[in-house]
């Protein structure tokens, strides 16, 4: 591109000619998966002028109030997706089922999960949203493809990211290759490389969870904040500050840019009504797992790697702890003596 800028189409056309007999399908495919992130972010970015904000009236699989704008972008996400040849199908946390590619369409060898607008609490409000999405390959019989072939571990995936619309519109990806920052330039319709080879600090002095629910933490947790919070006057050589956006896209893009850790974790609310975290595993940990650890970090539910877990449903949640190395370890060695000493 003229003065030197390469477009985010540039830059995966390049990283798919060092991919050895690649036939330019996911290319394509993620192409696509850029125009819907354009789509919702134009929506975003309009608002209350084009009628978007508020409620829907309607419920998600998990019983959340879904809001107007969740279903919107669910449905741009699937009309600008299925028609490719490229997917033979789609989950989202908008469906409870999978969406099997239409047969109208050719179905084809990758699989498709997304959150189309996480955060979406923050709509209303005028704060960032975004889209986290994580592509698979179809290993089972793509013509006919059910639930079972998307649960696969996180480290099957084949490439992760999300969409932050934040003052700027921002796509961040990986395909295994390290992770890369894209900037919206909305003069041409365009995202440009702006982040090349985005790396998280393995130290920090940032930590991010929603302390509302501190009376119900697991002791691990409750000692690892305890020690944020009192800096320099407790065991820490160092004080620390705290951040809560509660869109897990904008706390991860903090991380990402600055170092930190966010915190989802399992608590005694969530034991005691048979839940097993808050976050969803398939399009919201795993994506956000494999971009961390691509640029440098960790992630872990606190006892296990996130990515290494088997998925057992579409909708499973899990705890969440991920970011600078450093203090990602520090929590699972907390939880590790923790587990050791009520075991003993
Ligand atoms: P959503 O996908 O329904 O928007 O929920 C996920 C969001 C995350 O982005 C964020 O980290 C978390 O929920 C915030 O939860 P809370 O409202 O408990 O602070
Ligand atoms: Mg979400």
């Amino acid at each position: 591109m003229r003065d030197g800028r390469i477009t985010i189409t540039q830059f995966i056309i390049e990283e798919q000619r060092r991919i050895e007999g690649a036939t330019g399908d996911f290319t394509s495919l993620l192409n696509d998966v850029v125009t819907a992130c354009k789509e919702i972010s134009n929506l975003v970015n309009h608002g209350a002028l084009i009628d978007v904000l508020g409620q829907a009236g309607t419920e998600n699989v998990q019983g959340e109030d879904q809001k107007k704008l969740d279903v919107i972008s669910n449905d741009v996400f699937l009309k600008t997706n299925e028609w490719s040849g490229h997917l033979a199908a789609m989950a989202s946390e908008e469906m409870e089922e999978i969406y099997p590619i239409p047969r109208q369409y050719p179905r084809g060898k990758y699989l498709l999960t997304f959150d189309p607008l996480d955060g979406s609490s923050n709509i209303d409000v005028n704060v960032s949203v975004g889209t986290i999405f994580s592509i698979l390959r179809c290993k089972g019989a793509c013509q006919d493809p059910g639930a079972g072939d998307f649960l696969q571990a996180g480290t099957e995936q084949i490439c992760a990211g999300y969409a932050l619309y934040g003052p700027s519109t921002m796509m961040v990806l990986t395909t295994g290759n390290g992770v890369n920052g894209f900037t919206l330039d909305q003069n041409i319709g365009e995202f440009i490389l702006t982040h090349p080879n985005l790396t998280i600090p393995a130290e920090t002095r940032e930590f991010a969870i929603n302390t509302s629910n501190m009376r119900f933490w697991e002791p691990p947790v409750k000692r690892y904040v305890d020690e944020c919070l009192s800096g320099t006057t407790g065991d820490r050589d160092k004080d620390f500050n705290m951040r809560w956006v509660a869109s897990m896209v904008a706390e991860v893009h903090r991380i990402l840019t600055r170092g930190g850790i966010f915190l989802y974790p399992m608590d005694e609310k969530m034991k005691a009504s048979g839940g097993t975290g808050k976050l969803r595993l398939m399009y919201e940990a795993n994506p956000m797992s494999f971009i961390v650890e691509q640029a440098g970090g960790m992630s872990s539910t606190g006892r296990e790697r996130i990515m290494e877990l088997q998925p057992s449903e579409l909708h499973q949640r899990v705890p969440v702890i991920l970011g600078s190395k450093q203090e990602v370890e520090r929590v699972v060695e907390y939880h590790k003596e923790h587990d050791t000493n009520a075991a003993a």
